[in-house]
């Protein structure tokens, strides 16, 4: 387990202190924006008791001129979101490649605040929607803010930025009926991913678990493009970063989040929020794959290709720090919404290349601040300062809160002593050579699109690859226009002939009669999620059913065992309160059965008691509790009379404890315990906790 694992106090560090000068806690007695004391905010100022009301009532016209304007423009995409302040630390200098500060000094913190979003939703929509997760990442450093605007998918839709309106458009709502919200099941995104084959090795990313993530904290994060790194003797060498939480990359299954959209469409903020409130940190180790600028052009593909990887297997992630997530914002349209990312905010040290998406990239997202953000001076909301210090010439401009004194604006002067003068140390570009002809042409080296979607197949476990045709088959089969069904169908065949086949099947498509191309064979490991890591329970949560007559002092035990492995355990019963146990001492209840649902935990126990389990295999809610659960593929459990329960919920034929068998009795992740060292069971149920999902099971006929 990870040092971080460890309790911590919140780092407290230069932009944690900076932010103290805004904070404000609204301890005093109530006025107007001017500082005003307020005799009454109930009733406006009026003519008589029943007279109109007075234009001269400033109070109630501040009041609501301010309300009226309370909103800003959400992000045109990444508009749903959350956030979480922490730090970076580099694990060993890496000034062999990069001059940047916080790369180079093992002993810095950087303070880092990072948004995850979903992509196509509005700020309103439910997190557990098929889609990308954005990443993105602000360091705080000493020489200035730098961006890592990534996602939790290694490639992109599209090769050229001049395709993103486009792109966006057909997976956004229909622009008729502004239908379907936050879904890529839609006839507009199928036709243009049939008529844009660059966008298909990203959309087997789209169709695959990547899609619906457990939890922010255990996602993968990318920064997609090519980028250089630039050291002090001005030599370059090409990177891509990767960040690699440190729980593993684990996803929900699609039936599950569907449901959690309704039952707590927040599922995936409140973890984030959740999670630092406890204490338990979300950690994440920044890797880097190094290629040598005389390298550029090793590879079968191009780097500067956005819609490629370069395997981990031919290039390998050299893990070069952590960042750890250990507070969480005060306040979210201040800090969440305000934020405003860039990728052209880099510092020295770390510099571009000429991706045509990341080219675009840096002109869009300072144009998108300036209207969402309401002009010019954005980079002084408290979120967006930096750490460094800021001295220019730039003046003026709406919302400007910096008194500038002086009275010199203009470089170079004399009259105000030379200031802002260039300093030493300055951000100075990557002496890239280029020159050529003026021309609107894609490379040749961009025109191959199946090999590396082919690539991913090849690399998905059998469960893995049975979501994804799954999806494939629902995103599809949404679509009404047949035509727009058929081309994309055409194109898996290039990809592989036997998933076109399996997907056409479910759609009422002819699968194709022969194979376009023969599948390359080749796979990547670490493509799989089946490969991240999985020896942890830590901050997974567990459900324990019970009711009146509940051996209290087993679930105790279970808690206790759980709970030293950084696992949250909570009792659920047909009603909230306590519960007399057994032994007649009461049992706190965590939550009413009614108020959750098996989808918003990671695990199910059935508690032991006669009467308990007597009642709940009776209550129609626990046994949809374990019936669903089991089908999500999650551990389930039962000790002693619990196991009673398990039987009368629709699951299949099972191995279950009984008298005389070992402590623990496991059979397709169902862990049940009838006597012997609970000690025992209490490991076995941890072992397949640790395994986050039970794949290998027969759920065919649970109708969950
Ligand atoms: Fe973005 N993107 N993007 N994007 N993107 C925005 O910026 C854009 C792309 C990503 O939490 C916008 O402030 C263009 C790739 C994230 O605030 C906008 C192109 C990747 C976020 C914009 C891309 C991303 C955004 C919307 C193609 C992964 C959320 C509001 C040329 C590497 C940041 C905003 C946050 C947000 C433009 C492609 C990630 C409009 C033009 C590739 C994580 O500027």
């Amino acid at each position: 387990m990870s040092e971080a694992f460890r309790d911590r106090e919140p780092s407290g560090d230069d932009k944690d202190r900076q932010l103290d000068g805004v904070r404000e806690d609204s301890a005093n007695a109530l006025t107007t924006e001017t500082g005003v004391r307020v005799e009454d905010t109930d009733n406006s100022l009026s003519a008589g008791e029943r007279g109109p009301t007075l234009m001269e009532d400033f109070h109630f016209r501040e009041k609501m001129t301010h309300f009226d304007h309370e909103r800003i423009p959400e992000r045109v995409v990444h508009a749903r979101g959350a956030g979480a302040y922490g730090y970076f630390q580099v694990y060993e200098s890496l000034a062999r490649y990069t001059r940047a500060d916080f790369l180079t000094d093992p002993g810095l913190r950087t303070p880092v605040f990072v948004r995850f979003s979903t992509v196509a939703g509005s700020r309103g929509s439910a997190d557990t929607v098929r889609d990308v997760r954005g990443f993105a990442t602000k360091f705080y450093t000493r020489e200035g803010n730098y961006d890592l605007v990534g996602n939790n998918m290694p490639v992109f839709f599209i090769q050229d930025g001049i395709k993103f309106p486009d792109f966006v458009h057909a997976v956004k709502p229909e622009p008729d009926n502004e239908i379907p919200q936050a879904q890529s099941a839609h006839d507009t995104l199928w036709d243009f991913v049939g008529l844009q084959p660059e966008t298909l090795h990203m959309m087997m990313w789209l169709m695959s678990d990547r899609a619906i993530p457990r939890s922010y904290r255990m996602m993968q994060g990318f920064g997609v493009h090519t980028f250089r790194l630039v050291n002090e003797r001005g030599e370059g060498t090409l990177v891509k970063f990767h960040w690699k939480p440190l729980l593993g990359t684990h996803s929900l299954v699609w039936d599950e989040t569907q449901k959690i959209g309704g039952k707590d469409p927040d599922f995936n903020r409140r973890d984030l929020w959740d999670s630092i409130e406890r204490g338990q940190y979300p950690e994440y180790e920044l890797g880097m794959q190094l290629v040598p600028e005389s390298d550029e052009h090793a590879f079968d593909f191009d780097l500067l290709d956005p819609t490629k990887i370069i395997p981990e297997e031919t290039v390998p992630v050299t893990p070069v720090g952590k960042m750890v997530l250990d507070r969480n914002p005060d306040n979210f349209f201040a800090e969440t919404e305000q934020i405003a990312f860039h990728t052209a905010n880099v510092v020295p040290g770390i510099d571009f290349t000429n991706d045509p998406l990341l080219q675009a990239r840096n002109f869009s997202y300072l144009d998108t601040q300036l209207i969402r953000l309401g002009g010019p001076n954005f980079q002084q909301l408290p979120v967006n300062r930096p750490v460094a210090d800021v001295s220019n010439n730039q003046r003026d401009g709406y919302g400007q809160h910096r008194v500038h004194r002086g009275r010199t604006s203009y470089f170079p002067n004399s009259l105000g002593s030379g200031c802002p003068y260039l300093g030493e140390a300055p951000y100075s570009h990557y002496a890239e050579r280029v020159d050529g002809d003026k021309i609107r042409k894609r490379s040749e080296s961009f025109k191959e699109h199946y090999s590396q979607a082919t690539l991913f197949l090849n690399s998905l476990a059998g469960w893995e690859r049975a979501h994804l045709t799954s999806a494939f088959q629902f995103e599809l089969g949404k679509c009404e226009t047949m035509a727009v069904r058929e081309r994309v169908v055409e194109h898996l065949n290039r990809i592989d002939h036997t998933l076109a086949a399996e997907v056409a099947r479910g759609i009422g498509v002819a699968p194709p009669a022969t194979e376009e191309v023969a599948n390359h064979g080749r796979s990547s490991p670490a493509l799989s999620q089946a490969n991240s890591v999985t020896d942890t329970i830590y901050s997974r949560q567990v459900a324990v059913l019970a009711d009146e007559g509940v051996n209290a002092a087993e679930v105790l035990r279970l808690r206790e065992a759980l709970a030293a492995q950084g696992a949250l355990v909570e009792v659920l019963a047909p009603h909230d309160g306590q519960l007399r146990a057994v032994d007649g001492q009461m049992l706190a209840v965590d939550r009413a059965m009614h108020t959750v649902a098996s989808v918003v935990y990671d695990a199910v126990v059935v508690a032991g008691g006669a009467d308990s389990a007597a009642a709940l295999a009776e209550y129609g809610l626990a046994l949809n509790f374990v019936a669903e659960a089991f089908k999500h593929a999650k551990p389930v459990a039962a000790t002693h009379e619990g196991v009673g329960v398990l039987e009368a919920a629709p699951l299949p034929h099972l191995r279950m404890a009984g008298d005389g068998d070992p402590a623990a009795v496991v059979d397709q992740g169902v862990v049940t315990h009838r006597g012997g060292d609970p000690a025992e069971f209490h490991t076995a149920f941890a072992r397949v906790l640790a395994g986050h999902r039970v794949w290998d099971r027969d759920t065919a006929r649970v109708p969950a």
